[in-house]
C-alpha cells in the first residue's frame, strides 16, 4: 500500500496556502483542545469562535488534524465538523504521526503534533489553551507530556495560558528551563496558571506587546532551534473562582486515579470531570482563555509578517 503523505508534507487549504505565499500572518491551532479538551457539540460552536478569534486578531487560521492519514493545516467546515463530531477520533501526538500516516487513521493532534505540522507548513505562531507538562506524582508514574520535548526543537511562538492547572506547574517550569524553552510573560512575570490568573510560580521575562513577542521569537530563531512560549493570563475579573478551582481539581485528579486511568487518557478524563463537577464553569473559563490566546496569537503573526525576521 502506498502510504499517504508523510508528516513532513502536510496538505494547506487554499486559504492558508494563498497567505504563506502572500507573506500574510498565519496561526496555527490544534484539534485535540476541540475534540478531546471540550465537550460535544459545545465544542462545535468553539472551533469557529477561535478562528474567529485569530481573524480578529489580523490573521488567517490554521485549524490542524490529520484525516486519513493526511495531515491537515487549514481545515474547511466540513472537516471541522468530523473532528468535533467523531467520539472515536484518535488523540496524536507526534509519535503517533507516522502510524496514523502510513495506516490512514484520522485523529487530532497535539500541542506536539501540532506545532511540527505547523513548523513543516511555515505557520510559525500557534495558539492553545494551556501546554501539556509535568503530571502531579510524575516522579512515580514519569508522566510528562510530549509537549516539552516538542518545543525544545520547533521553532514556534506558542500563546498559551500557562500550562494546565493539573499539572505540577513548579515542574513543569523546571523542565521547560532544562529543555531550554523560551518563556515569557504577556504583561506580567506572574506564571499564569490556565484556569487563574496566577499559578503561584514567577518568570524571569515578560513582554509588554505583540511586537516584542514577535522580536524576541525572531532573535530565537537566529540563534537556536525551539520554541518561544507567551504565557497570557486570564484578567483576574474573568478567571475560576481560585477556591472552586482548587477543590474541584483534587476531586478530579482522586476520580482518576480510582478510575484507573493512564497515559493520554489523562488530561482528557480529568479536563471532561472538571466539566462535570463545575457545572460548566470550568468549560467556559477554557473557552474564554483559548480565544484570548488565539486573538493575542493573530496579532503576535501580524507583528511577525511587519518585520519578518
Ligand atoms: N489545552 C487545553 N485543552 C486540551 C489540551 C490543551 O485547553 O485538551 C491538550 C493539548 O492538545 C495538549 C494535550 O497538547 O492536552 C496534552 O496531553 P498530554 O497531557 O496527554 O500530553
Ligand atoms: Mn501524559
Amino acid at each position: 500500500m502506498t502510504p499517504a503523505n508523510p508528516p513532513s508534507r502536510p496538505v494547506l487549504s487554499s486559504e492558508v496556502a494563498d497567505a504563506l505565499a502572500a507573506g500574510r500572518p498565519v496561526v496555527a491551532l490544534e484539534s485535540t483542545l476541540l475534540a478531546h479538551g471540550l465537550p460535544r457539540p459545545d465544542n462545535r460552536a468553539a472551533a469557529d469562535d477561535v478562528e474567529a478569534a485569530v481573524r480578529a486578531g489580523g490573521a488567517v487560521p490554521a485549524t490542524i488534524a490529520v484525516l486519513d492519514g493526511v495531515p491537515h493545516v487549514g481545515l474547511k467546515p466540513a472537516e471541522i465538523d468530523r473532528v468535533c463530531a467523531d467520539p472515536d477520533l484518535a488523540k496524536l501526538g507526534v509519535r503517533d504521526l507516522p502510524v496514523a500516516a502510513a495506516l490512514g487513521l484520522s485523529g487530532a493532534t497535539t500541542v506536539s503534533s501540532t506545532a511540527l505540522l505547523a513548523e513543516a507548513a511555515g505557520v510559525t505562531v500557534f495558539a492553545t489553551g494551556g501546554l501539556g507538562g509535568v503530571h502531579r506524582l510524575a516522579s512515580e508514574t514519569f508522566d510528562e507530556s510530549a509537549d516539552l520535548t516538542a518545543l525544545s526543537r520547533t521553532s514556534v511562538v506558542v500563546v498559551c495560558a500557562g500550562v494546565k492547572s493539573i499539572l505540577d506547574v513548579p515542574a513543569t517550569l523546571e523542565r521547560l528551563e532544562s529543555l531550554s524553552v523560551t518563556v515569557v510573560g504577556y504583561g506580567t512575570t506572574t506564571f499564569p496558571g490556565f484556569y487563574v490568573a496566577d499559578s503561584g510560580s514567577t518568570l524571569d521575562w515578560s513582554v509588554t506587546d505583540p511586537e516584542q513577542a514577535a522580536a524576541v521569537f525572531a532573535a530565537r530563531r537566529r540563534l537556536a532551534p525551539g520554541a518561544v512560549v507567551v504565557a497570557n493570563p486570564l484578567p483576574a475579573d474573568e478567571q475560576l473562582d481560585p477556591v472552586l478551582h482548587d477543590r474541584v481539581i483534587a476531586d478530579a485528579l482522586a476520580a482518576a486515579d480510582a478510575a484507573g486511568v493512564r497515559g493520554k487518557g489523562v488530561t482528557p478524563f480529568v479536563l471532561d470531570h472538571l466539566h462535570r463537577a463545575s457545572e460548566g464553569a470550568t468549560l467556559a473559563v477554557n473557552v474564554r482563555l483559548v480565544l484570548r490566546n488565539a486573538e493575542l496569537a493573530g496579532r503576535i503573526a501580524a507583528a511577525l509578517a511587519a518585520s519578518p525576521a
